[in-house]
């Protein structure tokens, strides 16, 4: 029966990519509707970019569903497009359709090219690549299913992924979909600790892991950390040991081989027909207290988001090999790692080392071996790279790059002219993508766009089809106009939304829909420029008010990152008798720079009132050659509003930064300074 509907989803399937690929890949962007949009010819007088994002946002059924039924192959066609109601933050998208994320991710392009490559995996080491094909990686998914299966993994279990970027890694997440097993991928760098919580919260009885992960150069005890998380988790039934390092580790009684066991399988397991709103996976994210919430997103609404967003904002064609350099254990990962360019049919790299491994040419050096079309990556990379010079860059050839990505935190404007200029020679589109975990794609992005439309520096700009921002002010008031600030939500919904809190709806109601009724607040600040154009001025919590002037701390940081000598800053509020508050500076100087601490400060107070106005000029400003950091990179400002009045006592958890040493070091310093 299943393989009946397959045959006509195959037929569907190829007479689509006949059609996508008839225009080839030469045509330039201002034939975007045409190359990549043929469903416009079924949305009434729409021949333009605009026409096609107002049509898209005006009825959002008709774009929503006529995309799930081009895009995505169904096992049983739904037959209503969204039902969600944002006042009570109920959300279901193709509620009575039914079809296989991993099917639409593998099968439908094994079927068609199964020699194609899926997956490259750029290892550690430097020039260790390994290739494995569309048909390599079905064989693969379906074995790792088939284990699952054998180990008693029914439809609905929660199986806990804790392994480094991997094709068996990217093959288990898959294989959960398979099954319809709920995959929680959870970073390979965290502790035993934020491992278990995590495990425990979603009530996870399998755990995949490997042996152990090397990163740059280093070797991670990944098993061990297993082994202390377990400890903890009493429920934990079986862990899947795969062999990264093959050295000898602990073994125990829970323990399984995964590559033994997966020899004892077939490699063909029958996709599961998952209602749309199933879950698919939870990804653990942190919010303004300390426990990390489990994010929910289901099948359909998902995947099609992550399919759509990943074509047209990166402007996939046929023959791209598409370079996401983020870990799988973040949204970033899942979305442009796995899902969104598996499910086009693209090639896709996993990168498993580090910007500076073995040197600062890493990346540049990836791009010029794997030829990578696309590169997306991390303001903080781009910011680390850039003090290190052009050199790195330029050393490598870097033609076959066609658009960059930048994600996960305002890209200040020199980091983004120097991707601009010197990573893109001038020549690609730089992409600075807002989104986040719970809106499973992305939501504002400069592309896609019409043909004319310029892209300005450091702002992602444009929302995506079907997405309405909205700012909010502090009364609720959508403020309308531009040149306006507040808060940043969204006011319609769309497929990729978060569903839920792993068991606390409440939590979700109450963060996302309860404080502007009827709209999706996603935490962030933003401002509407007077050309009408997004900019994101960072967390809320991170907008500071000096004698009543709205300040985005991202803003003085800007100014601060344009200064010759520094590297990166991180601009805080702190309480001020009569402002209210006001902004202290931490800043990281270039490598090999030195400078008169007070000249320097000198020099900086006169950029800010120069640039923004004299109320944004810090109170104080700390030189630091260390910030605390997550381990996907952002700036832990808590912990540095805290170090800046001196309240050291109450740092709350530090056991998330990736070095909490850098804690006690700033903490002597600011002693120094104050
Ligand atoms: C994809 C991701 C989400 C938070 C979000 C913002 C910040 C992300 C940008 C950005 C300014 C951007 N998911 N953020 N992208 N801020 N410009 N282009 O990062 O859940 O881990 O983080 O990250 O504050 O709310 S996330």
């Amino acid at each position: 029966m299943l393989r009946v509907a397959q045959k006509l989803i195959e037929s569907a399937y190829t007479s689509q990519s006949k059609l996508l690929a008839r225009h080839g890949r030469s045509t330039r962007y201002h034939s975007f509707l045409s190359t990549h949009m043929p469903e416009c010819s079924s949305f009434p007088n729409v021949k333009s970019h605009k026409e096609l994002y107002d049509y898209s946002v005006q009825h959002p059924d008709n774009f929503w569903g006529t995309l799930a039924s081009s895009r995505l192959e169904w096992i049983k066609p739904f037959s209503k497009v969204s039902n969600c109601n944002m006042n009570e933050g109920s959300i279901k998208w193709f509620e009575d359709g039914e079809l296989n994320v991993s099917y639409n991710c593998v099968d439908r392009h094994a079927n068609v090219t199964p020699s194609k490559v899926a997956l490259i995996w750029e290892k550690d080491e430097p020039n260790q690549v390994e290739k494995i094909t569309y048909k390599e990686l079905l064989a693969k998914v379906c074995q790792i299913a088939n284990v699952l299966k054998s180990q008693g993994v029914a439809k609905g279990d929660c199986v806990t992924i804790y392994m480094p970027v991997s094709p068996t890694a990217v093959a288990a997440m898959l294989a959960c979909a398979r099954i319809g097993a709920v995959h929680n991928v959870v970073f390979a760098g965290f502790s035993a600790e934020a491992l278990a919580q995590r495990i425990q919260s979603a009530s996870s009885e399998t755990i995949i892991t490997t042996d152990q992960a090397v990163r740059g150069g280093k070797i991670i005890p990944l098993k061990n950390v297993v082994d202390d998380a377990v400890k903890m988790c009493p429920t934990v039934k079986r862990v899947l040991v795969g062999t990264r390092t093959g050295n000898s580790v602990p073994w125990n009684d829970k323990d399984i081989n995964l590559e033994e066991a997966m020899k004892h399988e077939n490699d063909w397991c029958e996709p599961e027909a998952m209602n749309s709103e199933d879950w698919l996976f939870t990804l653990y994210t942190s919010g303004s207290t300390g426990k990390p919430k489990g994010i929910v997103h289901t099948q359909a609404g998902y995947l099609l988001y992550a399919t759509v967003t990943s074509k047209f904002v990166f402007d996939i064609q046929e023959g791209d090999i598409f370079g996401c350099v983020a870990d799988i254990g973040w949204i970033t990962g899942h979305s442009y790692v796995v899902y969104g360019p598996l499910s086009n049919g693209t090639t896709s790299v996993l990168f498993e080392s580090t910007p500076t491994y073995p040197d600062q040419g890493r990346y540049w050096d990836m791009v010029e071996r794997i030829k990578l079309t696309q590169f997306y990556g991390a303001p903080t990379a781009i910011r680390l790279l850039l003090k290190y010079g052009d050199s790195w860059v330029k050393k490598y050839d870097r033609s076959s790059l066609r658009v960059l990505g930048s994600v996960g935190e305002p890209i200040n404007h020199e980091a983004w002219e120097w991707y601009h200029n010197v990573v893109g020679n001038g020549k690609c589109p730089v992409v600075d993508t807002w989104w986040q975990t719970e809106t499973g794609g992305i939501m504002i992005t400069p592309r896609p766009s019409g043909p004319s439309d310029k892209i300005e520096p450091a702002m992602p700009m444009r929302p995506f089809f079907g997405v309405s921002p909205a700012i909010l002010d502090d009364k609720h008031n959508e403020l309308s106009g531009n040149d306006v600030s507040g808060a940043c939500c969204i006011k319609s919904p769309w497929p990729g939304m978060a569903r839920t809190i792993v068991g606390d709806h409440k939590r979700f109601f109450e963060t996302y829909y309860k404080p502007f009724p009827g709209h999706y607040f996603s935490g962030d600040g933003c401002h509407r420029t007077a050309s009408g154009y997004y900019q994101i001025t960072g967390r809320m919590d991170d907008v500071i008010n000096v004698s009543g002037h709205r300040l985005g701390t991202a803003e003085v940081e800007d100014v601060i990152d344009e200064h010759d000598a520094v590297a990166e800053s991180a601009v805080i509020g702190c309480a001020h008798d009569i402002k209210g508050e006001t902004p202290y500076a931490f800043v990281i100087l270039k490598e090999g720079h030195t400078v008169d601490e007070k000249e320097f400060g000198e020099q900086v107070r006169r950029m800010i009132k120069e640039k923004i106005s004299s109320f944004a000029v810090p109170e104080g400003i700390l030189l630091t050659d260390g910030l605390p950091k997550t381990r996907s990179g952002k700036i832990m400002r808590r912990i540095l509003r805290k170090i800046a009045v001196n309240d050291i006592d109450n740092l709350g958890d530090v056991s998330t930064l990736a070095d909490p040493s850098v804690v006690d070091k700033l903490i002597s310093l600011k002693r120094g300074a104050s």
